[in-house]
């Protein structure tokens, strides 16, 4: 490709090639392969660089929390794919508590209300989070991919495309650091929603693993996985650039 037509805007995230197994890999080697992909998680996004680094304005910030509702909102959507894909009625007890972590066990609780109340504390109206009005287009399609993918792939490769959760306690710390010291006019009960994953994202992921390790055990179905994290970070990095370049300033 010539160098006039590399992209000048939209950004694609370094991608570790995933040369082809030769032989099934033992469940820490496959861990060890899953968690090779973290230099393509969207906190290496330039947004999210700009997040850390203490440069977002106040309306990018806004349009950040209003499209990533669209995402937060299509989670128990997913997980409920997962689960009316599952036979196991181990595993559905356990993914269960996700649905109930995003709706909440009653109205006007649980991770989706909270995101919406960091809407607010950012200065984003209620109404304006609750109706989505400045949610993109492009946003909602690629968060709709993610429903889409856990209801049309076999249950355990979308239990393979949430481990992009592996790298998640970073991005959810990152924020809880960065927030208070670069903007102070954020209130503190905006960052609630990153506290509360702090706890339950790796919740989820040891239980996530476990299932892709003990069910991925081919070079085929392992090889699966990858390709469906790699689906998964490819979604949220989208996600992210459309956010990014429709707030440039
Ligand atoms: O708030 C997030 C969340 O509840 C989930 C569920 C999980 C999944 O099942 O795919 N992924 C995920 C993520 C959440 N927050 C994102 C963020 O940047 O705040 C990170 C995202 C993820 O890493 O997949």
């Amino acid at each position: 490709m010539t160098a006039t037509l590399a992209a000048s805007q939209l950004s694609t995230p370094p991608r570790p090639p995933f040369p082809p197994l030769e032989r099934p890999l033992p469940p820490a080697e496959l861990e060890d392969r899953l968690r090779s992909f973290h230099g393509s998680y969207y906190v290496q996004h330039p947004f999210h660089q700009l997040m850390y680094s203490g440069a977002l304005t106040r309306r990018q910030f806004q349009g950040w929390a209003a499209n990533r509702l669209a995402y937060q909102r299509v989670v128990p959507r997913k997980d409920g794919a997962i689960l009316s894909n599952c036979p196991d009625p181990d595993v559905r007890r356990d993914w269960l508590q996700r649905i109930v972590d995003h709706d909440g066990p009653e109205p006007g609780t649980g991770g989706i209300e909270l995101w919406i109340r960091l809407g607010v504390a950012l200065g984003v109206p209620r109404d304006e989070m609750e109706d989505e009005r400045h949610v993109l287009p492009a946003v909602r399609l690629i968060c709709e991919s993610y429903v889409t993918f856990c209801k049309s792939k076999p249950w355990v490769e979308a239990v393979a495309a949430s481990l992009t959760e592996l790298f998640a306690p970073k991005i959810h710390q990152q924020r809880i650091e960065a927030f208070p010291k670069h903007y102070p006019w954020i209130p503190a009960e905006g960052l609630d929603y990153f506290r509360s994953r702090l706890v339950q994202a790796p919740r989820d992921v040891r239980h996530g693993l476990a299932i892709v390790q003990r069910h991925c055990t081919t070079t085929e179905t392992q090889q699966r996985a990858f390709e469906a994290l790699a689906f998964k970070l490819d979604m949220l990095w989208a996600m992210i650039d459309c956010i990014h370049h429709a707030y440039a300033e």
